[in-house]
């Protein structure tokens, strides 16, 4: 197949299953066109099958907000017609699901007149906040409404939709995955532990892209609990917004020198492939894709028990879940685990276990191709009619 795909390509869940999505289909012989204002952030090199366009967007003193979303929907039905793409696959609703709509409205209008199929995944803050604001739920609703496809990445995020947005559109839930030969405790990896921490030490991280929905200072507030127990120290990896704030708490509570911002981070499965312990003590996660990462490399995820979350983690088997904000529970769980090797050894192995039996690439990738398939079927019927 031949399949156009648009992301956020900066620091985010959406992003990265996109970019991997793509590299995984184009391993499987599909062509995948990339079309974005910049290239995704794991899209690292040249790959075969890989095509990525960009989307130039014109700045004009009069446009004091320049229409991104105008200007993709034009670079999506050129691409599409030049390169004859069987679909567009758009991953957050807002915008990219409007823009596929009038790409597809475009083209259906001008000679030759095709009908090109558009599907969308929804991710989770395109629904859970920023769908909720007024000025976008209405078009949010309608370019769900109008895919030819739509894909939410949890159950909880199905639900969600369907409640918030009274959807009429099938929603397919297919999860987020992870490519279980490249997320793995290799020996080469775990020989650089080193460079982090002595042999008497623990290795906790966290990643995320360090909104206030990640509560990253309760992070620091969990590690220094544990710190006080457990010789250990804290990988930081990712940056935002709250990342000064986390800094200035890390100083304030005199563990700076055992919390290691590393800032974004290209190799991110090296760094995980080398902790025990995973943070994720977020408001809310749809699925929480860095905790899935973290568990195919061994690492035990301590989370909050909100959104998608449980269904990636079993609490007590895969991880542990705590209320959100109950930074005291969660400190407990690492310091206890922290403290006994082989329990912890035997939790990150029942960890990866839970990600290759649900969450392997190599499951979760032909589930997007049925999908396709099906799309693919339904508007072929509508093409004849649009031709009759
Ligand atoms: O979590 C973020 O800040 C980024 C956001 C996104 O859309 O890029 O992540 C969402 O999508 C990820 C990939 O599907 C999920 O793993 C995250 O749980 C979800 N984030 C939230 O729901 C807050």
């Amino acid at each position: 197949m031949k399949i156009g795909i648009t992301c956020y390509p900066t620091y985010g869940g959406s992003g990265v299953v996109a970019t991997e999505l793509g590299l995984e289909l184009a391993r499987r012989g599909h062509e995948i066109h990339f079309i974005s204002y910049s290239q995704p952030i794991r899209l690292t090199g040249p790959e075969p099958n890989i095509h990525y366009h960009e989307v130039e967007v014109t700045r004009y003193p009069l446009f004091e907000y320049p229409p991104y979303d105008l200007a993709l929907a034009t670079r999506m039905a050129e691409v599409s017609q030049l390169y004859e793409l069987d679909l567009l696959h758009v991953h957050y609703a807002i915008p990219h699901s409007v823009s596929a709509m009038l790409a597809k409205q475009m083209l259906a209008a001008t000679p030759p007149r095709r009908n090109l199929p558009f599907v969308t995944t929804l991710h989770g803050t395109d629904i859970t906040l920023v769908g909720l604001d007024r000025s976008y739920l209405p078009i949010t609703r309608f370019s769900i409404e109008q895919s030819d496809g739509v894909t939410a990445i949890s159950q909880y995020l199905r639900n969600r939709t369907l409640k918030i947005f009274d959807i009429k559109n099938h929603i397919e839930v297919i999860p987020n995955f992870v490519n279980c030969d490249e997320y793995m405790r290799k020996p080469e990896w775990l020989e650089k532990r080193i460079e982090y921490v002595s042999n008497e030490e623990r290795l906790l991280v966290h990643l995320s892209n360090f909104r206030p929905v990640k509560r990253v200072l309760d992070v620091i507030e969990i590690f220094d609990r544990v710190h006080k127990k457990i010789p250990s120290k804290l990988l930081l990896i990712g940056d935002g917004p709250d990342r000064s704030q986390a800094e200035w708490l890390a100083v304030q509570k005199g563990i700076h020198e055992h919390v290691l911002f590393l800032g974004k981070q290209d190799q991110i499965r090296e760094k995980l492939a080398i902790s025990d312990v995973m943070l994720m003590p977020s408001e809310l996660e749809t699925f929480g894709l860095a905790a899935l990462e973290g568990m195919a490399c061994e690492v035990v995820p301590i989370a909050t028990r909100t959104g998608g979350v449980p269904e990636v983690i079993e609490h007590g088997v895969s991880g542990f879940l705590a209320d959100v904000g109950d930074v005291d529970a969660m400190a407990g769980y690492a310091i206890s685990l922290l403290s006994d090797e082989s329990a912890l050894r035997a939790m990150g192995k029942r960890a990866r276990a839970a990600a290759q039996e649900k969450y392997c690439s190599s499951k979760i990738i032909p589930l997007y191709e049925d999908f396709y398939r099906k799309v693919l079927e339904q508007s072929s019927k509508l093409s004849l009619a649009l031709r009759g």
